[in-house]
């Protein structure tokens, strides 16, 4: 199955246990992939590893089932062994060139950039996409830099020559705004996972990106 990447699906996201209302993985992800998301990161801060490898297994198979891309955050270790499509790494994790020496040319990564140097830089290194935020300030991060607001998002929308994904505090009531400055695909943490209903809220969220899109 070819990965599929941002700028080629309208919605990526992101899973966090301390956001997801109590339900477990599984229910939240085949509610996110039964409302049609194609992109799901794997994104657990605080648990053990046996613990998160049975969980990206778990993905694995669901993204199986719902012919989706499976990335998993910062753990490349659990990306390799449990067959993910991609490895989402920080400016901060190891550096690009050794994770690629580590997975090999066929997986896929994706590099979180604050700044347009950075994005030139992980374009360089061959990042297969770039994540471009905080556009809004989030609870979700810890230690995330302060909002870049639009103006990385408008220079990344003409400029990033790599697919991107907008990520950070992005909502219902605001993507709309996002998409209106350029973002074709955008990642949200908080608002899909800790919806009631997740499969009404992506259905929402998606609308909300189109009206953007087409003003
Ligand atoms: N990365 P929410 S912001 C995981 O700017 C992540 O690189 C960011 O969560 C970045 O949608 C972020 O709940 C958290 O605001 C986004």
């Amino acid at each position: 199955m070819p990965v599929i990447l941002p700028g080629e699906t309208e919605l990526y996201a992101l899973t966090d246990s301390r956001l997801s209302l109590g339900r477990p993985l599984e229910e939240v992800v085949r509610a996110l992939l039964g409302a049609g998301i194609r992109i799901v990161q794997y994104r657990e801060k605080k648990m053990k590893g046996g613990e998160m490898l049975e969980e990206c297994r778990l993905m694995r198979r669901l993204c199986d089932e719902y012919d989706a891309c499976f990335i998993v955050d910062d753990h490349v270790d659990l990306a390799m062994i449990s067959r993910a499509d991609g490895v989402h790494i920080g400016q901060e994790d190891i550096p690009l060139p050794d994770v690629r020496a580590l997975v090999g040319p066929d997986m896929c990564i994706g590099l979180s950039t604050h700044s347009p140097e950075q994005a030139r830089e992980a374009a360089r290194l061959g990042a297969d996409y770039i994540g471009v935020g905080p556009v809004f300030a989030t609870q979700t991060k810890e230690d995330v830099v302060a909002p870049v607001g639009f103006s990385y998002l408008d220079w990344a929308a003409a400029e990033a020559g790599v697919p991107f994904v907008a990520i950070g505090g992005i909502k219902e009531h605001n993507i709309g705004e996002v998409a209106r400055h350029g973002a074709r695909c955008c990642a949200l943490v908080s608002e899909l996972v800790g919806a009631p209903d997740i499969g009404a809220k992506v259905e929402a969220v998606r609308r909300a990106m189109r009206a953007g899109m087409n003003r």
